[in-house]
């Protein structure tokens, strides 16, 4: 090229949006936006595939908001699809598939298989699938604990006849039917007497709660999962499948390989795994978005380098400033009506309006997210302030086998890396602030993204990208954004200071 340099990369720093005449009230203003070619999201955020951002709990509040949580890979493939499960399982109403107990089982495996679950209530079946009984956590009091090895689940359960609904329950008939007989649970039956459902009033309630919340065709939480290409990834994709997941995210640091574009085309491709969406990433140029396209990609996740905990463009010296990233692989996605996703460097809510204006449809969240409640950790207690642990999946951490097994290494090219000594991180291992359940951080974040749109004009977010509108600013201005030549002495729900 003429110019060895290129052109100039900026990032969320260097640019600010114009404002844009608005005639809107807050009720006006719509956030939903698209995730892949099939799927909308009420909220256009995504949490971070990472073991300290997000397993199933963390994975049930964000679908319960309205954005999607993908679950990360750095476990076993049981543990995985497990969590998966989990969600599926969760709320929204009836559950599809519940869990059920033989009449064999003794209390101590419907003790287990309670706190396996997280649930307090299972329908008892014979060997048909035919409801025989309701035993419920209750039901375990009365048995003092040291005769819950031999007592069996036939000798404390409700035995038939149970109040019951027919499979195709309406939600006003079920409601009629819980509230009549102030029941806690309704399970559902076919003619045949075979159970093909749950209802719990908790459940019930929780979703009239959220009403946001993402769902697939039958009424249950979206959830995403990780996945490679290295080894048996075939089998974690198809496992993860089986569970019931709705979308999956193939990716690696550098996603612009052979192996992982060939696996995204198979996996768009293949009968058995076709019909689920498929997100490939990461990428950082127009070409590299382009192959995943090519490939059949339902949705391009970008980055390469921009996130809090990575070191892969001081270790590697390779990467995009996160603006133009997006918007280059924007400018091959777009034509063909895929969606892209702004994954990593995001540290205000201001910056979820940039991304959507540079080109992305949805953004991924680490830092903001990490100090949930519900994401996996405890909480740490240092000087009297409470902090979560955050760290790079490209970590010494996460990425050798001090503590347990790592299965995701393979995300930073190092699957055949044995020795822990010869591990070369890409990422780096911290804590962040606590910052409370989820609910309160989106309110926060989507906040910010309402305003933005306020400011802009826009009621929608495809009217945002396309009539948002960028200046470039210079470091003077940056300074002059954020709060300056004060003391800050009360800490703000949406800004911390750095
Ligand atoms: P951030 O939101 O800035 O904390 O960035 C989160 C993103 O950083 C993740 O979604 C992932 O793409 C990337 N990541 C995760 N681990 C590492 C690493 O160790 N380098 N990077």
């Amino acid at each position: 090229p003429a110019d060895p340099f290129g052109f100039l990369g900026l990032t969320y720093d260097d640019v600010l949006l114009l404002p844009g005449y608005s005639d809107l009230a807050p009720s006006d203003i719509d956030t939903t936006s698209r995730l892949t070619r099939e799927i909308s999201l009420k909220i256009p955020l995504l949490s971070a595939a990472m073991d300290t951002v997000t397993e199933s709990a963390m994975a049930i509040a964000m679908a319960r908001q309205g954005g999607l949580g993908v679950l990360h890979r750095n476990l076993s493939i049981e543990d995985q699809a497990q969590q998966v499960d989990l969600v599926k399982r969760t709320q929204t109403g009836i559950i599809t598939n519940p869990v059920t107990i033989g009449p064999d089982a003794t209390l101590e495996e419907l003790d287990t298989l309670a706190g396996q679950f997280r649930i307090s209530g299972f329908p008892v079946v014979d060997l048909e699938n035919k409801l025989i009984g309701m035993v419920t956590n209750r039901d375990l009091r009365f048995t003092p604990v040291a005769e819950w090895a031999t007592t069996k689940v036939d000798e404390v359960m409700t035995p038939q006849p149970l109040i019951t609904g027919p499979s195709t329950i309406s939600r006003d008939d079920a409601t009629l039917l819980l509230r009549k007989h102030k029941l806690e649970r309704l399970p559902l039956i076919d003619p045949d007497g075979r159970i093909t459902g749950l209802i719990t009033v908790k459940d019930f309630v929780k979703s009239e709660q959220f009403p946001d919340s993402s769902k697939d065709g039958q009424g249950r939480l979206m959830v995403g999962a990780a996945i490679g290409y290295f080894g048996d990834s075939w089998q974690r994709a198809t496992a993860l499948i089986e569970a019931g997941v709705d979308v999956l995210v193939a990716d690696t640091a550098h996603g612009n390989v052979r192996m992982l574009i060939d696996m995204v085309r198979r996996l768009k491709t293949d009968p058995a795994t076709k019909d689920v969406q498929v997100i490939g990433g990461n990428v950082a140029t127009r070409q590299g978005a382009q192959a995943f396209v090519d490939a059949g990609a339902d949705a391009v996740k970008v980055g390469v380098g921009p996130g809090s905990i990575c070191t892969t463009r001081v270790v590697t010296g390779v990467g995009v400033p996160q603006i133009t990233a997006v918007y280059e692989a924007s400018l091959a996605c777009k034509p063909a009506g895929v969606p892209v996703i702004a994954d990593g460097g995001l540290k205000h809510s201001g910056e979820i309006g940039k991304a959507l204006v540079a080109g992305a449809d949805s953004v991924m969240l680490g830092s903001l997210f990490a100090g949930c409640e519900e994401t996996p950790g405890d909480l740490v207690l240092v000087n009297g302030k409470q902090f979560k642990t955050y760290r790079g999946m490209g970590s010494m951490g996460a990425m050798s086998s001090r503590g347990k097994k790592s299965y995701s290494k393979d995300r930073y090219f190092q699957a055949e890396v044995t020795s822990d000594d010869k591990i070369v991180p890409e990422g780096i291992e911290g804590q962040v602030a606590y910052k409370g359940p989820l609910s309160t951080v989106a309110h926060q974040l989507i906040g910010g993204l309402h305003q933005t749109m306020f400011y802009t004009g826009a009621r929608t977010v495809p009217e945002l990208q396309a009539n948002g509108r960028f200046i470039r600013i210079t470091s003077a201005s940056l300074k002059e954004s954020h709060p300056h030549d004060v003391q800050m002495t009360v800490e703000s729900p949406n800004y911390s200071g750095f």
